[in-house]
């Protein structure tokens, strides 16, 4: 794993620092000026996501002194080295860390946390590069290929997204982006790209000309993980490819930007009250965006103060918000069949939020097993309870279905109807489409190294039980599905280890019909989410 981020030193001058905790009494271990450096940059890379840079916990739990402390060094040590059954990576068993270094982050977490830096629009603005101006692009497809069935795919570890096509398998280009891109987003005609970098690096890609290029980027914040697109068009105007949206874990904020040059031009800060404690929290993060089909309007997560927030983007620079109460740590989700509902895990709660997007109102709080993790979801019919919306979850060996139709079925609406077991917990993705007999779920985090790249399906005939679990290969953990846009093909990443030759991760693709290999595209690094154009485009999950 490379460790690309650092902050610019002129950046990390000009903070506006968030108000220290009250120091504490107890014995802080001292760590030299270097061990300090190394365990900040650690404790970005590998704990702000679940644990947040504030260490206020979010999808893992609070890690601010007052908690740390009265542990000590040997007992967090041990946890950092182990992991937990409930989702903390082994970090030491894995070899990422060794016993000296685990304990130096243990000292790091009894001390208080570093403020990180805020980012200006200015500041952002000196990031910010057209490498292709509008007027210099193609105003039609130049490539031959079938461009909409292109899959865009994360490689985690190389800081780079792959174009695979769908039709031929041919890798037809590999773009340098952020670090650790997360997600990428397709503009509402499918011609533009958003890639996100866990660095807030968002590259803007051109899958029209022959071979697909960049042609703007820049960086909206220190830590980001959602990008999402305006997609409206109707009798309120025509939105599509206007605008671009980037939800930032820090500084914790959104940032709204032009969507053919990504020129930012609005920052929102999402610091706010907790909606259950009424509490001030310095560092509300943004996680998943989606974009109404019905309205202009954005669907912003707002993870630990629990809003979700309707962002009305037809005025962007003066957006109107309606916050809606919901539960807290909000992170993942999906549209329902219909692209009214969406659906999202507040993982840390162990319920999915359903939020009607037509009515913008808040409609259930499900209850479902420990933490929810859906990625988009999965749509379906069940035989017994129609139309359905699917969850799998890092903390038990289960999937959840919940009623999706109020109408034709409202007896079931909004109520867990359905568990069905897995071998395993550690689950992180769950997919289908509406063509497919299948449901296939992943169990990527389990810490059993065979689980890990087991991989499961459901049949939508008998959902009672898994149809079937096979390991997709003999190594490595297995991740994420996608489906090509005819809906008969599903692709499954394989990670290995970005050093290991042979091993670095691969995607292996299924015949989604019989279930059987059709084909592995090998020596990818760390190939993670993968995003077909279409079915990005159209929310096909
Ligand atoms: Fe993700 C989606 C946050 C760890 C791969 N991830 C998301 C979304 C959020 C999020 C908020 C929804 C974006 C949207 O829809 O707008 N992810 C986080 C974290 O905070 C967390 C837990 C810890 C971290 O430090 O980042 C985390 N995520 C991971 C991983 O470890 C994964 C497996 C690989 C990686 O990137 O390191 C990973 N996350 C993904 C993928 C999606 C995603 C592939 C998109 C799924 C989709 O189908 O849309």
């Amino acid at each position: 794993v490379q460790y690309l981020y650092h902050p610019p030193e002129e950046v990390a001058e000009q903070t506006t620092s968030v108000p220290e905790e009250p120091s504490l009494t107890g014995e802080v271990p001292l760590l030299s000026e270097e061990e300090f450096a190394w365990a900040k940059q650690v404790y970005f890379e590998r704990c702000a996501g679940c644990h947040g840079t504030l260490r206020k916990g979010a999808t893992g739990p609070a890690l601010t002194p007052d908690k740390t402390q009265p542990k000590g060094t040997l007992a967090l040590a041990s946890i950092i080295f182990n992991g937990t059954p409930r989702g903390m990576p082994d970090w030491g068993k894995q070899g990422f860390l060794t016993q000296e270094q685990t304990e130096i982050m243990a000292k790091f977490l009894q001390m208080e946390p570093p403020a990180p830096p805020e980012m200006s629009l200015e500041q952002m603005k000196q990031t910010w590069k057209v490498l292709v101006p509008p007027e210099q692009r193609p105003t039609q497809p130049q490539t031959t290929r079938n461009w909409q069935n292109y899959f865009v795919v994360t490689l985690r570890d190389a800081g780079q997204v792959a174009v695979i096509d769908g039709d031929t398998y041919e890798v037809v280009a590999k773009l340098d982006t952020g670090y650790a891109v997360h997600i990428s987003r397709m503009s509402a005609t499918g011609r533009y790209v958003y890639v996100i970098g866990r660095d807030g690096r968002l590259v803007m890609v051109d899958l029209w000309p022959e071979v697909p290029q960049k042609v703007a980027e820049v960086q909206t914040c220190y830590d980001a993980r959602s990008v999402e697109v305006s997609k409206y068009k109707g009798e309120l105007g025509d939105f599509t490819d206007r605008y671009a949206i980037v939800g930032c874990y820090w500084p914790p904020h959104f940032v709204i930007l032009d969507g053919q040059t990504l020129e930012p031009f609005k920052i929102v800060s999402t610091r706010g009250y907790t909606i259950d404690m009424e509490e001030y929290h310095p560092e509300p993060r943004v996680a998943a965006i989606v974009a109404s089909h019905f309205k202009p309007e954005w669907i912003v997560n707002i993870k630990e103060i629990g809003q979700i927030w309707l962002v009305d983007y037809s005025d962007p620079h003066n957006p109107t918000i309606k916050m809606i109460e919901a539960a807290r740590y909000l992170h993942d989700g999906g549209w329902d069949a219909t692209k009214r509902y969406f659906l999202v895990a507040a993982n840390q709660s162990n319920k999915v939020a359903v939020v009607d997007a037509l009515d913008g109102k808040l409609v259930a709080l499900v209850d479902t097993p420990a933490v929810p993790h859906p990625g988009r979801g999965a749509n379906w019919v069940d035989p017994q309870f129609g139309p359905v919306w699917s969850t799998a979850h890092l903390g038990d060996a289960a999937i959840t279905t919940i009623g999706t139709d109020p109408v034709g079925h409202p007896q079931y609406a909004w109520k867990a109807v359905r568990e069905i077991a897995l071998p395993g917990s550690g689950s992180l993705f769950i997919k289908t489409h509406p063509t497919s007999p299948w449901i296939w779920v992943d169990m990527t985090l389990n810490s059993d190294p065979k689980l890990a790249r087991t991989i499961c399906v459901v049949a939508k005939s008998d959902p009672t039980q898994p149809y079937k679990c096979w390991e997709v290969a003999d190594y490595g953990r297995a991740t994420h599905f996608e489906y090509n846009r005819q809906g008969t093909e599903v692709w499954v990443s394989v990670w290995g280890t970005a050093d290991k030759p042979g091993q670095t991760g691969e995607i292996v693709i299924y015949d989604d019909r019989t279930l059987q290999e059709k084909e592995r595209i090998p020596n990818l690094i760390t190939p993670t989410g993968k995003f077909n154009v279409y079915n990005t485009v159209n929310d096909i999950y």
